[in-house]
């Protein structure tokens, strides 16, 4: 690993690519706060499985803040100002959560970032995500935050194409991975959950992911 995570006090991380990290425990400090704004921004905009263009439907439950969301219905895959399922905005991006894409990006090499959108993921036992590209962004060099809470995940980290054999990552509470740059269209995925009881989010994990949309 390179030396740019020599210090201790700086937490440790793990190369994946050129341009993408696992920051270990990056957000641990912070994860109370924003468990706690999580919850706030369900209350308002309530966790959902959305269907896919093919009319299936997501095993993981979405809920999103920030000036725009992420969503998937008959109609595709897209970023939307307004939550279709109570016609408002998406509630407003926590300064908590801000500060914390923000400087993780920072610290993987990433200053200057500025998110409009954060996708909120709840994953239960026996679910995952398959292999994917994030290719709805406008952006295709500004990272990816991804900020991991909860029960523990499996992250699968693939090349450039589908065909390359992804390698396996686990992802516990607090680990943030940012990946942007020459790494930012890599395949990626998490397999399905084991069960478990988390202390601090039961039977889940919550997954941040935030992104420059424009
Ligand atoms: C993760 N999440 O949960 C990685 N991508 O660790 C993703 O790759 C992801 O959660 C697109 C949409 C939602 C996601
Ligand atoms: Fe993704």
């Amino acid at each position: 690993m390179s030396d740019l995570f020599a210090s201790a006090a700086a937490g440790s991380g793990t190369a994946l690519g050129a341009q993408a990290y696992v920051l270990h425990g990056f957000a641990l400090a912070q994860a109370p706060t924003l468990l706690q704004d999580i919850a706030q921004i369900a209350a308002q905009a309530p966790f959902r499985q959305m269907r896919t263009p093919g009319g299936r439907l997501i095993r993981v439950a979405m809920t999103n803040c920030g000036e725009c969301g992420w969503v998937s219905d008959r109609r595709g895959y897209r970023y939307a100002t307004i939550d279709p399922d109570s016609g408002r905005p998406w509630p407003a991006m926590p300064a908590a959560f801000l500060q914390l894409a923000t400087a993780a990006a920072a610290k993987a090499g990433f200053p200057d970032y500025r998110p409009q959108a954060c996708l909120i993921n709840r994953y239960r036992a026996g679910v995952g995500m398959g292999l994917h590209q994030d290719r709805d962004e406008d952006d295709a060099v500004a990272p990816i935050v991804s900020v991991s809470l909860g029960l523990p995940a499996v992250f699968l980290w693939g090349g450039r194409t589908r065909q390359e054999r992804p390698r396996a990552f686990p992802l516990t509470h607090g680990d943030v991975v940012v990946w942007g740059g020459v790494d930012r269209m890599r395949f990626h995925g998490v397999r399905p959950l084991a069960s478990g009881c988390d202390p601090a989010t039961g039977d889940c994990r919550l997954n941040l992911t935030f992104r420059k949309v424009r």
